[in-house]
C-alpha cells in the first residue's frame, strides 16, 4: 500500500495508524501548492480530488477520505473495534472529520481576525466537548484505535494555531502520552516532522 501525503497534514493520522499497527506502507509525499509528487508524477492525475490522504490499494485501486483510510488502514492493522464500539468509532471520526478538523479550514486562508477567533473558538468547543470525555488512556477506552491518530493530528494543529488547549487538563495530558507513542514517534520521524 502506498500513502499519499504531506508532513504534518491530516495524511499523519493514517500514517499513525500503520506505524502503530506494525504494517508497511510506502509513502509518496505530495506538494499541495503544485500538485506534483515526489517522483514528479501529477497528482490529479493520481487522484482527481486532489488533495491527501490517498491510499494506493495492493489491486490498483485507490481509496480517499481520511474516514475511509483510518477505517481501512485500522481494520487491516487490528485496530478497530466490532458491534456497537465499531459505530462509536465512527461517531468519533465523523465528529473530528466534520466538527474539528473542517472547521480550521479558516485558518489556513489568511483570515480577517474576526473569522481566525470564530473558527478557534468553534475549534475550542469541540475539543472542550472531548475533553469532559476522556476517562481512560484513549479516546475509545483502554486501547489505541483509529480516532486517536486523527484527535492527535488536530492537537497538533491547534497549538501550531495557537490555540491553548492548557485547561483542558485531560486533552493536554493526553497529547503528551500520545506524542511518547512509539508508532506516533516513527511516523513523525519519516514526515522528518520528530
Ligand atoms: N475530505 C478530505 C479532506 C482532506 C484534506 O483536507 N486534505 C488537505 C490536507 S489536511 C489537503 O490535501 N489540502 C490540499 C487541497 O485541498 O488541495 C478527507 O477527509 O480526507
Amino acid at each position: 500500500m502506498k500513502l499519499y501525503y504531506f508532513p504534518g497534514a491530516c495524511s499523519l493520522a493514517s500514517h499513525i495508524v500503520a506505524a502503530e499497527g506494525g504494517l508497511k506502507l510506502s509513502l509518496e509525499k505530495v506538494n499541495l501548492k503544485d500538485h506534483k509528487t515526489e517522483s514528479g508524477h501529477d497528482f490529479f492525475g493520481i487522484n482527481p480530488k486532489g488533495y491527501v490522504p490517498a491510499l494506493a490499494l495492493e489491486n490498483g485501486e485507490l481509496l480517499t477520505e481520511n474516514v475511509a483510510l483510518l477505517m481501512y488502514i485500522g481494520d487491516k492493522a487490528g485496530l478497530t473495534h466490532e458491534g456497537l464500539e465499531r459505530y462509536r468509532l465512527l461517531e468519533w471520526l465523523a465528529f473530528i472529520s466534520t466538527e474539528i478538523h473542517k472547521s480550521f479550514s479558516p485558518l489556513f486562508r489568511n483570515p480577517s481576525p474576526e473569522v481566525a477567533q470564530a473558527a478557534r473558538e468553534k475549534i475550542l468547543n469541540r475539543l472542550s466537548f472531548i475533553n469532559k470525555r476522556l476517562n481512560h488512556a484513549f479516546l475509545m477506552g483502554a486501547s489505541f484505535c483509529p480516532t486517536d491518530a486523527y484527535l492527535y493530528v488536530m492537537l497538533r494543529w491547534a497549538e501550531n494555531m495557537k490555540i491553548d488547549i492548557s485547561d483542558l487538563k485531560r486533552l493536554y495530558e493526553y497529547k503528551a502520552h500520545m506524542a511518547a507513542r512509539t508508532g506516533v514517534r516513527a511516523a513523525l520521524a519519516a514526515e522528518g516532522l520528530a
